[in-house]
C-alpha cells in the first residue's frame, strides 16, 4: 500500500467489507503473497451480518461444523447450531490468527468507485476517521454482503411512532423491554428467532404476520464434553461431521426444490411442528402456509410456535393499515396498543444500494446496468463493463439449503485463479465478454424456472420486481464450486498491463 498524499493511497487490491466474504478473500490474497490489499469496512469490526445481528435469540440456521470456513475449522463450537455471539468470536479469531487486520480500516465507508480507463485502475472514494480518501487499485473486490441494508416497510405514519422503534439488524439494547407493550412486523427468519426470546420478558407481544411461513423443528444439541474433546484431538471427526451435513443437504435439498413429490416429508413435519406447538385449532389455522414448501427458505424453530400460543402472544394477520403515535391500526379497524415497535422486516436484496456507485468503463453504474435485465453477472462474480471488478455473493449466488461460506470459498478461489492469471501473462485487465455472460446467465434463469422459488405461489425475496429470480443458485453447491475452479480466461477480453519503464 502506497500513501502517495494525506488524501490519497494506492493499493493493489481493494477489499470492500470485513464480513465472511472480505476476510477470507483479505486471508487467500496474503496466502498467495498478494499482500498489498486493503480492506474498508463501515462497522467497528470484523463479522458483517454476524456483527450485526445482535437481536435475542440471533443463531444460524446452518450448522456450523459447515457454516465456517474450510481453512479453519472450530473444535469449540458449544452447539450445533451456533448462536450470533460464537459466529462473531470465531469470525474475529479466525481474523486475527491469520494476521491480516493490519490492513483493515474499520469505520470506513465505500462512498463510490469508477474505472478509470485512462489509469487502468479503479478510483474510489471512502470516508472514515479520516475524512475523505482516494484509493486507486487494480482490482475492486465488493464483499459487502446482500443482506446488510435493512428494508424498512412502508407503513402510513410509522415515521411517527412516539415509542421506541428498531429493525431486527439494527437492535437497540439499550431499550429495555421488561413488561412492555411490544409489536413485531414480519414472521421471517430473523422474526421466529426474536419472538420466542420476546415473548419470554414482554408484557404483552403481537406478531404481524403477512405470510405464514415454514417452520421445522430445529434438530440443534449442546455438544457434550467428551464430544468436544473428541472434535478437538481427532481433527478429522470434525471433517467427517461437516462432510456428512454438506452431502445430507446436497443431495436432498437441490432435488426438492424441482420435485414437489420428494418436499412431502419436508411439509409433513413442517405441519407436525404446528401441531405439536400450538392446540387452538384458529391459531393453526392461521399459521398454515398458503403455498408449496421451499418457496420460501424453510425456517427451523422448537419455539416459535409455543411462544404465539402462549397467553401474552396474538398472532395478528389483518394488514396492516397505518401506525400512530401509539399503537399499530389494523384493515378491519382494531387498534392495538403498543410501546415498543420491532420491524423483522427484510433487507434490500435485489436492488442494492452499492450498485448505485459503482461505474464501469462506460460510465454507467452496476445498477444502471442491472436496471433492465435484472442483477446479472458472470459466475456470480465479474460483470461486463466492469473491468477488475469481483462481486463476492454476486447474483445468483445464494442458497436457501447450504452454507453461504462454502459459496465465498468457491468466488474467492476464482478471484484467486484470476489474479494469478493477469500476475502470469501480465494482464492490466480481465472483463468477461457480454457473450459469455449472456450465456451464463440464460443458462441459470432456464433452470429457475421449473424450480418451486419461481413456481411454488410465494412473493418472496428471491425474486425482483420483474419475478426474476437473481438471488438463488440454481444447481448444486459442488457444481458452483467445479465451474469456478479455474479462471476461464477464454470468456474475457483481456488486455496487457502498461510495460514497466526501465
Ligand atoms: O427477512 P425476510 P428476515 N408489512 O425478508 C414481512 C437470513 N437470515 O430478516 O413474507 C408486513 O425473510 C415479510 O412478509 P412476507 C435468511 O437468509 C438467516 O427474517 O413478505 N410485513 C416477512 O415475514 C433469511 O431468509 C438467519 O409476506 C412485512 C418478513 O417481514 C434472510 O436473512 C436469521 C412487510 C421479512 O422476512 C432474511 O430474513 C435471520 C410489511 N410492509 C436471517 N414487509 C439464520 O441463519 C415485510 N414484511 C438464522
Amino acid at each position: 500500500m502506497t500513501l502517495d498524499t494525506d488524501q490519497s493511497t494506492t493499493v493493489k487490491h481493494l477489499i470492500v467489507g470485513a464480513g465472511f466474504a472480505g476476510l477470507c478473500a483479505a486471508i487467500k490474497l496474503q496466502e498467495d503473497g498478494e499482500t498489498d490489499f486493503l480492506v474498508i469496512e463501515k462497522g467497528a469490526d470484523v463479522g458483517g451480518t454476524w456483527r450485526d445481528n445482535t437481536y435475542p435469540g440471533a443463531a444460524c440456521d446452518v450448522p456450523s461444523q459447515l457454516y465456517s470456513y474450510s481453512f479453519a475449522p472450530n473444535p469449540d463450537w458449544s452447539m450445533s447450531f451456533s448462536p450470533q455471539p460464537e459466529i462473531q468470536a470465531y469470525i474475529q479469531k479466525v481474523a486475527r490468527d491469520a494476521g491480516v487486520l493490519d490492513r483493515f480500516r474499520f469505520h470506513t465507508a465505500f462512498v463510490s468507485g469508477a474505472w478509470d480507463d485512462a489509469a487502468g485502475a479503479w478510483v474510489s472514494e471512502i470516508e472514515g476517521d479520516r475524512g475523505r480518501e482516494t484509493v486507486r487499485s487494480t482490482t475492486l473486490v465488493v464483499g459487502a454482503g446482500g443482506l446488510s441494508e435493512p428494508k424498512l416497510p412502508d407503513i402510513e405514519g410509522i415515521e411517527d411512532f412516539g415509542g421506541e422503534v428498531f429493525h431486527s439488524a439494527r437492535w437497540d439494547h439499550s431499550v429495555d423491554l421488561a413488561g412492555k407493550r411490544v409489536a413485531v412486523i414480519g414472521t421471517g427468519a430473523s422474526a421466529i428467532q426474536i419472538v420466542p426470546k420476546l415473548q419470554e420478558v414482554v408484557g404483552h407481544l403481537d406478531v404481524y404476520q403477512r405470510t405464514a411461513p415454514y417452520v421445522l423443528p430445529r434438530n440443534d444439541r449442546r455438544y457434550g464434553r467428551l464430544e468436544k474433546a473428541a472434535l478437538r484431538h481427532l481433527p478429522g471427526l470434525q471433517k467427517l461431521y461437516r462432510s456428512a451435513i454438506y452431502w445430507g443437504r446436497e443431495t436432498y435439498v437441490p432435488g426438492f426444490t424441482r420435485q414437489p413429490k420428494l418436499a412431502l416429508p419436508a411439509k409433513k413435519l413442517a405441519l407436525g411442528n404446528i401441531a405439536k406447538g400450538i392446540s387452538d385449532p384458529e391459531l393453526r389455522a392461521k399459521v398454515t402456509p398458503e403455498f408449496e414448501i421451499g418457496c420460501k427458505r424453510i425456517l427451523i424453530s422448537n419455539t416459535y410456535y409455543p411462544a404465539l400460543a402462549a397467553e401474552n402472544c396474538d398472532l395478528v394477520t389483518d394488514r396492516i393499515a397505518r401506525v400512530t403515535d401509539r399503537s399499530i391500526v389494523t384493515a378491519d379497524g382494531t387498534e392495538r396498543e403498543i410501546d415498543v415497535l420491532v420491524v423483522a422486516t427484510g433487507f434490500h436484496t435485489t436492488e442494492l444500494p452499492i450498485t448505485e456507485h459503482i461505474a464501469g468503463r462506460s460510465g454507467a453504474t452496476l445498477a444502471d446496468q442491472w436496471r433492465e435485465t435484472g442483477m446479472a453477472a458472470y459466475k456470480g462474480t465479474t460483470v461486463p463493463d466492469f473491468p477488475n471488478f469481483f462481486m463476492l455473493v454476486g447474483p445468483n449466488t445464494g442458497l436457501g439449503h447450504s452454507s453461504m461460506v462454502f459459496i465465498i470459498e468457491a468466488q474467492v478461489e476464482y478471484l484467486r485463479a484470476a489474479v494469478a492469471t493477469m500476475e502470469a501473462h501480465r494482464y492490466g485487465t480481465v472483463e468477461p465478454t457480454r457473450a459469455a455472460t449472456d450465456a451464463w446467465n440464460a443458462d441459470v434463469q432456464r433452470r429457475m424456472q421449473r424450480t418451486v422459488w419461481n413456481t411454488g405461489g410465494c412473493a418472496s425475496w428471491y425474486l425482483d420486481d420483474h419475478g426474476r429470480n437473481t438471488i438463488l443458485w440454481p444447481r448444486t453447491t459442488v457444481a458452483f464450486r467445479r465451474l469456478l475452479a479455474s479462471f476461464d480466461v477464454a470468456a474475457y477480453d483481456v488486455t496487457a498491463a502498461p510495460s514497466v519503464p526501465t
